[in-house]
């Protein structure tokens, strides 16, 4: 078997809050149904503009499977911009107040009491969304988000199809690593020891998702971040 998980037992097993690295946590079912389909609702309004989403180009001529949208600041690889000046040269829609609230509530239930040691975590202030969906066969690589210059935690939200979430460790894109099931309304949050690890989605499980998100098929996922940066 690949990665470390186990497979469990009885169903729901499995399915608890856990440190999958130090920094590095899983809480299953952490939004709400209603907060599930708000957020479909605001990334299908995302997805259409000012900069639709798309298929990022990579430098060596790639295109990745994933499509993208982005919100306060552009991601391109590797650099985050004001404009997507990839896409259409126009600049990206901010990043609301509501969302980085939610990104703060997040890292804080993430961490509990531990959240003055987490570096970063206690004032949480993510400045960007990168609003990721995945159809049947789309797949991300293993990477370093490591284009911010802050070390505050990465909150990473998933919607729609549950997938195989790859999470290693900081050295290499191989082994040591951890596969975790990520399904629809499951908070991943990484930070501390764990910011800069390597992770990825090796496979999503198509037909898993719950019509009622709104997402008639697929996988959403918004990771917030603070990019450090200033204009
Ligand atoms: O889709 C995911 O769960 C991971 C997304 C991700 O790693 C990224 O946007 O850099």
């Amino acid at each position: 078997m690949e990665g470390g998980t186990t497979p469990p037992l009885f169903p729901g097993e499995g399915r608890r809050r856990s440190e999958i690295a130090p920094g590095a946590v899983h809480v299953p079912d952490w939004l709400s149904a209603e907060g599930q389909r708000e957020l479909v609702t605001a990334c299908r309004a995302w997805a259409t503009g000012p900069v639709p989403m798309r298929h990022t180009r990579l430098p060596r001529g790639g295109v990745m499977s994933v499509r993208t949208v982005c919100l306060g600041w552009h991601w391109k690889p590797y650099a985050y911009t004001r404009t997507a000046d990839d896409v259409n040269g126009r600049p990206v829609a901010p990043l609301p107040d509501w969302l980085a609230d939610l990104g703060r509530r997040a890292v804080a239930d993430a961490y509990g009491e531990r959240l003055p040691e987490v570096p970063g975590a206690g004032a949480y202030a993510p400045d960007t969304a990168l609003v990721n969906f995945y159809d049947a066969q789309a797949r991300m690589g293993m990477h370093q988000d490591r284009e911010e210059r802050s070390a505050a935690p990465v909150v990473s939200l998933s919607i729609g199809d549950t997938c195989v979430f790859r999470f290693g460790n900081t050295e290499t894109r191989g082994r040591p690593y951890t596969d975790v099931e990520l399904a629809s309304g499951d908070l991943f949050v990484f930070g501390g020891p764990s910011r800069f690890a390597f992770h990825g989605v090796p496979r999503v499980r198509p037909g898993t998702g719950d019509p009622a998100t709104g997402l008639a098929g697929g996988r959403l996922n918004l990771t917030l971040r603070v990019t450090g940066l200033t204009d």
